[in-house]
């Protein structure tokens, strides 16, 4: 067995088909093992690195955290998703996700329902459906994608993010770098990029298919923003704030990716 490994591996010489056939053999062989280690020794050391805040590797978290800066440089008012006929759109629309909306409890809540809206000097906005049904409607049909594997075109209406700033003086708020929502009960949230929130295909969204949105799509508001993942599209919004800190996001500290942009 070693004379024949020898001979193979012996420069200059002559080997027959068969012999050069095994030689590849033990080459393939010999180079997957030794990069079946380099990966599995990787794999190890990816372990047992210290992990962030939200429970993420801080190495997976950096590399994350560049195409953060990447996609959100690439990101402009100019690129729109694509937009669909409304004949194109699912009706109904599949449902996905209820963290955060323990039905029975909520809906006692909705008689008196409102959004907070937090300031930047600390007061709080308290703003009714009926207040934003004022404001001029936006309609988007867009392709919602989660990040589940399925998509789904889907027809939403509500008032554009950018209108809603404008209308109850949020500028100034709009200077810092997040916005974040949450649901009624907190158990769901998420932050947001102010370039994303601002851009024109985002809304709050109260109609789904031209009719109020169902109860378990996030009657009464929910975020619209076709430039990102299905995750950040929160329903039953409660609270909102503006914030230079990420503000937590529920599936970032479960390891996924901040941005998720699309
Ligand atoms: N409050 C709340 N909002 C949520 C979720 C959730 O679990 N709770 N899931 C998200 C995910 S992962 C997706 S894909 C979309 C699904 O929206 P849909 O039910 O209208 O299809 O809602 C997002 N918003
Ligand atoms: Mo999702």
């Amino acid at each position: 067995m070693k004379n024949k490994f020898r001979l193979l591996f012996t420069p200059g010489r002559k080997l027959d088909t068969d012999q050069l056939i095994f030689k590849k053999t033990v080459i393939s062989f010999t180079v997957f093992f030794f990069m079946f280690g380099v990966a599995l020794f990787g794999w190890m050391k990816l372990r047992q690195l210290p992990r962030d805040q939200m429970g993420t590797n801080t190495v997976i978290r950096s590399a994350l955290n560049t195409n953060e800066s990447i996609f959100s440089s690439i990101l402009s008012d100019k690129h729109l998703s694509k937009s669909y006929p409304k004949s194109e759109a699912a009706n109904p629309a599949r449902r996905n996700g209820n963290v955060g909306m323990d039905l029975h409890k909520m809906v006692a809540d909705f008689a008196n329902w409102n959004m907070q809206v937090v300031k930047s000097n600390g007061d709080t906005l308290h703003i009714t459906l009926a207040d934003l049904k004022k404001l001029p409607k936006t309609e988007v049909v867009f392709n919602f994608k989660c990040i589940e594997g399925w998509s789904q075109i889907t027809y939403w209406g509500g008032v554009k993010f950018a209108d809603f700033i404008k209308a109850y003086g949020l500028e100034k708020e709009t200077a810092l770098k997040y916005i974040g929502l949450r649901t009624m009960d907190e158990k769901y949230y998420v932050g947001i990029d102010m370039a994303s929130a601002l851009h024109p295909q985002t809304i709050l969204c109260y109609e789904l298919n031209a009719q109020p949105l169902p109860i378990d799509q996030g009657y009464p508001l929910r975020l619209i923003i076709p430039v990102k993942y299905g995750v950040k599209h929160l329903k039953t919004i409660g609270t909102l704030v503006f914030s230079n800190d990420k503000p937590k996001d529920y599936w970032a500290e479960r390891g996924y990716d901040y941005f998720t942009g699309l």
